[in-house]
């Protein structure tokens, strides 16, 4: 396992360079992207970005004023990407990339040198003590940059992934310009009409199971049709069907083509989302993963509820 000053020395060395962000992309990952972009050009390199899906409108400040160059890549860096599939329409490179980034303790290395720290907040940490290490500087926009994806891969600092050491690296992004109040009122305190629109029907129809230890959210397409949301208005949308009291393990079911159904699971403590979305062949952190299954919506629910009601009763026989 390759470690800060592989991933320096490696950089270093490096020229013509393709960083790649994983698809559907969010605040860490393309959070990383930028600042590692704007890094290592300031350090005099060609520098490419791809990501299979296109950067969130929310999301594309953080690329402003980059200069990308056009090449044939040399090297390939992923970041924040714990598994190749999660590359989506890019995953042929998946094989090809040289060094992988990444803070997912899920992480299924694909690279020839994988670079993961399980106990970060987010993959944006690694950056802000990677860039200092390659003798570059952390400007005002790359703090900015950083700060979107510690921010928003923690919740705004809520969830148990912030640790003491990410709220030290935030401190010292606050210290190197970054805008923090107004990146975190964009993120987090900002909706859309369409998405205000989304939430009355999810409220309308939130299902509660296991003596409501489990809460259900049903993203149908015809749910998001009627309502006009945008995938920016989706996001987030997971994170709160376990804002109720007493929900220990809450899903949101989306609807994808074909009869597939993404699950995103989010947990409280003591259960753990990442255990019951491996039964699924899924993955991802305790207190949120994810799986895919495919069926009708009926079955597919009682299904990942079943899982949810076993982990439940785990814990209480406990
Ligand atoms: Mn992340």
């Amino acid at each position: 396992m390759a470690n800060l000053e592989d991933a320096a020395h490696f950089l270093r060395g490096a020229d013509k360079i393709l960083i790649l962000s994983h698809r559907s992309p969010d605040g860490d990952t393309l959070g990383c992207a930028s600042a590692l972009s704007r890094a290592l050009i300031a350090l005099g390199k060609s520098v490419m970005f791809r990501c299979a899906d296109p950067v969130p409108p929310k999301f594309t400040y953080l690329f402003e004023g980059i200069e990308y160059g056009e090449f044939e890549p040399e090297h390939i860096v992923t970041v924040d990407v714990a598994d190749k599939t999660l590359l989506g329409s890019l995953e042929p490179y998946g094989d090809k990339t040289d060094f992988a980034i990444d803070h997912h303790a899920s992480c299924r290395p694909f690279a020839k040198e994988t670079w993961v720290e399980g106990t970060a907040g987010a993959a944006c940490e690694l950056i802000a003590r990677l860039i200092p290490a390659l003798g570059a500087e952390i400007t005002p926009k790359i703090a900015d940059c950083l700060y979107t994806g510690i921010s928003t891969d923690t919740g705004c600092f809520r969830y148990p992934n912030a640790s003491a050491n990410t709220y030290r690296i935030a401190a010292d992004l606050l210290e190197h310009g970054a805008n923090a109040a107004e990146i975190n009122r964009l993120m987090f305190d900002t909706k859309s009409r369409a998405a205000v629109a989304l939430l009355k029907r999810l409220y309308g129809n939130m299902e509660f199971h296991c003596d409501g230890k489990c809460a259900v959210f049903c993203l149908t397409s015809d749910v998001i049709a009627e309502t006009g949301a945008s995938e920016d208005d989706l996001d987030g949308v997971s994170a709160m069907v376990r804002q109720v009291e007493g929900v220990l393990l809450g899903f949101t079911l989306r609807e994808r083509e074909g009869g597939v159904w993404k699950v995103s699971m989010r947990a409280t403590n003591p259960a753990d989302a990442s255990v019951v979305c491996a039964k699924f062949g899924g993955g991802g952190h305790k207190g949120a993963a994810g799986c895919s299954l495919t069926g009708g919506l009926e079955d597919v629910k009682a299904r990942v509820v079943a899982a949810c009601g076993e982990a439940i009763k785990a814990l209480e026989n406990k």
